[in-house]
C-alpha cells in the first residue's frame, strides 16, 4: 500500500496524488514553478503548478493502464519554488539549483510550470550528464532573442541546445522564419512537424536511442480540441492516446533523467485540463518506473500504440 508519510487517511496533503511519501523515500519529487513572466500572448501558467497537484488529488493511484500503482516508487511533492516576478534569469538559476539538489540527492525532478522557460534551468540542473534534450511542442522555441530577451519561453530550445550536444523536437506546427534559420544553422537540432512522416517520426527516435536525455513537454503539444486552456494554443495536434504513445517509447529507448510539463494556463471554471495534465504527469512517472528496475512494483506496458507513422 501507499503509504502517507506520517499522515492519517483522513487527513489529504495538498501534494501531487494526496500522497507525500518522506523525501528520503522518494525516488520522483514534485517541483512547482509557477512562472509566467516572458508569455507573449496569454500570461496564467503560473497557476498550472497548482491546479494540476489540485486535480491530481482526486486522482487513484492505481493506474489501470499500466496495472500498477506507479506512486509506490515513491513521491514527494515540494512547495511551489517562489519565483514568481523575477526577472527569466534569476527564475532558471533559482530551478536550477533545487533541479541539482533533487537529482544528486538521487532522484528524479518532475518540474511542473509556469512556462518552458523554466526547462533552461532544469537542463543546467541535470548538468554535463544530459546528453539530448527532448521536447514535445508545438512551437520549435528557437528564437535567438525575442521581444529583446535572451532567456525567454521562446528561445528555450535554443539556449538549450548551446549546452546539450542534441535537440530533438517533435509536434511543430508554427514556425517563425527566424527560427527556421537558427534551426539550419545549428548542428545537433533535429525537428519534426506534426503529423511527421514516417521518415522523421523513426529518425526523432533513433536520434536518442540508448541516450541520456531530459524530457520537456510543452502541453500545447497535443491538440488544443483536447486541452483548451493554453497560452498559445495551435491547431493540428496529437490527440492524448497519440502523445502516450510517443512517450511510452521514449520512455523505452531512452534514460529519462528529469522531466518537466510546461505551459498548462487553467481557464476559470474547467476542469478537465487540469485533470487531462495531471493524468499525462502520472502516466510519464509510470512509463518511467516501468523501465526503471521497479519489477515488484509489478508494471506492464499499456496497449497505447496508436502513433501514426510508428510501428
Ligand atoms: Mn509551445
Amino acid at each position: 500500500m501507499v503509504r502517507l508519510g506520517g499522515f492519517r487517511s483522513n487527513i489529504v496533503p495538498f501534494s501531487f496524488l494526496g500522497i507525500q511519501e518522506d523525501y528520503e523515500n522518494s525516488n520522483y519529487v514534485l517541483i512547482g514553478v509557477p512562472y509566467d513572466s516572458t508569455s507573449s500572448w496569454m500570461p496564467g501558467s503560473r497557476t498550472g503548478p497548482l491546479a494540476v497537484i489540485e486535480a491530481s488529488r482526486y486522482m487513484d493511484p492505481y493506474d489501470v493502464g499500466l496495472g500498477c500503482i506507479p506512486a509506490e516508487a515513491g513521491l514527494h511533492t515540494i512547495p511551489e519554488l517562489s519565483v514568481m516576478g523575477l526577472d527569466p534569469e534569476r527564475m532558471v538559476e533559482i530551478v536550477r539549483r533545487v533541479v541539482s539538489k533533487v537529482r544528486n540527492d538521487g532522484k528524479v525532478p518532475v518540474l511542473l510550470g509556469g512556462e518552458h522557460t523554466l526547462s533552461l534551468g532544469g537542463v543546467m540542473g541535470i548538468g554535463n550528464d544530459v546528453e539530448a534534450f527532448v521536447v514535445l511542442d508545438a512551437h520549435a522555441d528557437f528564437y535567438d532573442s525575442y521581444e529583446g530577451r535572451r532567456v525567454s519561453h521562446a528561445t528555450v530550445s535554443k539556449r538549450v541546445s548551446e549546452l546539450v550536444g542534441e535537440v530533438l523536437i517533435y509536434g511543430v506546427r508554427t514556425l517563425g522564419w527566424e527560427e527556421k534559420e537558427e534551426l539550419e544553422s545549428s548542428n545537433g537540432a533535429f525537428l519534426t512537424t506534426f503529423p511527421p512522416s514516417a521518415e522523421a517520426a523513426r529518425e526523432f527516435i533513433e536520434r536518442m536511442v540508448g541516450k541520456k536525455i531530459y524530457l520537456s513537454v510543452d502541453v500545447d503539444v497535443l491538440d488544443p480540441s483536447i486541452l483548451p486552456c493554453l497560452g498559445t494554443p495551435e491547431p493540428g495536434g496529437p490527440s492524448y492516446l497519440e502523445l502516450l504513445s510517443m512517450l511510452k517509447r521514449i520512455f523505452r529507448i531512452a534514460d529519462v533523467l528529469a522531466m518537466d510539463f510546461v505551459e498548462f494556463s487553467p481557464c476559470p471554471g474547467m476542469r478537465s485540463d487540469a485533470y487531462t495534465v495531471a493524468r499525462l504527469v502520472y502516466r510519464s512517472i509510470g512509463y518511467h518506473v516501468l523501465n526503471s528496475g521497479y519489477q515488484h512494483l509489478g508494471c506492464s506496458p499499456d496497449d497505447q500504440d496508436l502513433h501514426p507513422c510508428l510501428d
